[in-house]
C-alpha cells in the first residue's frame, strides 16, 4: 500500500471535499434545473394547437397557462424563454400549410394567479386576470425554429405577490389564435437572457398539462398533482389518449393503481380515494406509453379534481419530493419519513 508523505495528505483533505462539493452542487443544480416540462416528468413538449386545429389531434382547447412561482427573496431580474416558440420547420405538427399563430402572453399583478379563474384547465371567464406585461405571436419562423425567444427581464415584484406563501407568481399563456397545426414547444424560467440559469426556489404549476408523449414504446411519463390535507378523494380526467399503454397512480399507499382511459377524442374520468398518509404530498401520475401498440406523435390533455370539484395543480418539481410506494425497500421508507418531516408550504 502506498505511503502519503504529509504534504500529500494535506493535499488530499482539501482536493476530495472541494471535489464532493462540486460533485453535490452539481447534482442540485440538476436536481432543482427549471426546464419545463421538468426532467423528471420526462415530456418531451407542451403542445397548443391552433384554433382551427381538430380536438381529435389531442388539444382540447387550444390554450394552455402555466404559473411560475419565484420566491420573495429574489431581488435580481428574471426571464421566461421558450424553445421553438414558432409552428413550423422542426418539431411542430403541421397539416397543410404551416398557418398557425401561437400568441405567448405573460402576466403579473394582482389576480394573475389569485382569480380563480386562472386556477383551472378552461380558457372561460376571466383567465388573463392580472396586468399584461408582454405578449408575441408566433407563425412559422425559422429565426426561432429549435431556438429560443426570450421574455423579460421581469422585476420579480412584477409578479403577484402572495405573502402567506412567500412568493411572486408570473402567469404565461400560450392560445393558437389562428390555424390548425399543433406547436410543439417548452419553457424555461431563468436568471440569464441568454443561457437557461435555475432561478433559486422557484417552481411551475398548471391545472391542465396539453402535452406530446415520447414516441419511444415503454416510456413513462409522470404528472405530479400536490395533495392538499382536506382531499380524501381526486377524479382524474384525461382526453384523447388513443388507448396508447396505461395510466397509473403511485404514491406512499398505491402501488400503480389503475386509471380509466380515454381513447379517441374523448374524455376518461376515474375516481381513486385518497389516504390520510397520501395527504400533504404529491402523487405520482404515470403515462406508460404501449410497448406493443405505440401510437406515433400522441398528444394528449390531463387535469384532476379533488372531491369539492375543485382543479389540482400540478408541480415541475413535486413538492415534498417524488412520492414512492411505502414497501418499496427499507431506503425509501426513511426517505419517505423524511418527506413527512420536510413537507413545504401549500402551492394553493
Ligand atoms: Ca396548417
Ligand atoms: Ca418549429
Ligand atoms: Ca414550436
Ligand atoms: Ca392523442
Amino acid at each position: 500500500m502506498k505511503k502519503y508523505t504529509h504534504v500529500e495528505l494535506v493535499k488530499l483533505r482539501v482536493i476530495i471535499p472541494a471535489l464532493f462539493l462540486c460533485i453535490t452542487s452539481f447534482s442540485l443544480n440538476e436536481a432543482f434545473a427549471q426546464p419545463v416540462p421538468a426532467e423528471d416528468e420526462n415530456i418531451p413538449f407542451l403542445v397548443t394547437f391552433g384554433n382551427a386545429g381538430l380536438t381529435s389531434w389531442g388539444d382540447d382547447d387550444f390554450c394552455q397557462t402555466f404559473f411560475l412561482s419565484v420566491p420573495l427573496t429574489q431581488k435580481t431580474p428574471i426571464y421566461i424563454r421558450v424553445y421553438d416558440p414558432d409552428c413550423g420547420g422542426q418539431f411542430d405538427e403541421v397539416y397543410g400549410p404551416e398557418d398557425t399563430k401561437t400568441k405567448f402572453s405573460i402576466y403579473g399583478g394582482v389576480g394573475a394567479f389569485s382569480d380563480k379563474a386562472a386556477q383551472q384547465p378552461h380558457p372561460v371567464g376571466n383567465y388573463k386576470s392580472g396586468t399584461l406585461l408582454d405578449s408575441k405571436t408566433f407563425g412559422a419562423d425559422p429565426k426561432y425554429d429549435n431556438g429560443w425567444y426570450t421574455f423579460g427581464p421581469y422585476n420579480p415584484s412584477d409578479g403577484e405577490k402572495m405573502t402567506e406563501y412567500g412568493i411572486y407568481y408570473f402567469k404565461i399563456i400560450a392560445q393558437g389564435i389562428q390555424g390548425d397545426d399543433g406547436n410543439l414547444y417548452t419553457y424555461y424560467f431563468s436568471t440569464s437572457a441568454s443561457e437557461n440559469k435555475r432561478i433559486e426556489g422557484s417552481n411551475a404549476a398548471t391545472y391542465e398539462y396539453t402535452f406530446r408523449m415520447p414516441d419511444k414504446p415503454g416510456s413513462v411519463c409522470h404528472l405530479y398533482p400536490y395533495i392538499t390535507e382536506d382531499v380524501i378523494s381526486v377524479q382524474q380526467h384525461n382526453f384523447d389518449w388513443d388507448s396508447d399503454g396505461q395510466m397509473r397512480i403511485v404514491s406512499y399507499e398505491k402501488k400503480g393503481e389503475l386509471a380509466a382511459l380515454s381513447s379517441e377524442n374523448d374524455w376518461k374520468i376515474s375516481k381513486h380515494e385518497i389516504k390520510k398518509t397520501e395527504q400533504k404530498s404529491s402523487l405520482d401520475f404515470q403515462f406508460v406509453k404501449s410497448k406493443t401498440d405505440p401510437k406515433p406523435h400522441n398528444n394528449i390533455c390531463f387535469h384532476m379534481t379533488n372531491q369539492f370539484g375543485e382543479f389540482l395543480p400540478f408541480n415541475s418539481i413535486p413538492i415534498g419530493g417524488i412520492p414512492k410506494y411505502k414497501y418499496d425497500g427499507l431506503i425509501n421508507q426513511m426517505q419517505q419519513n423524511e418527506r413527512f418531516n420536510n413537507i413545504k408550504q401549500n402551492p394553493k
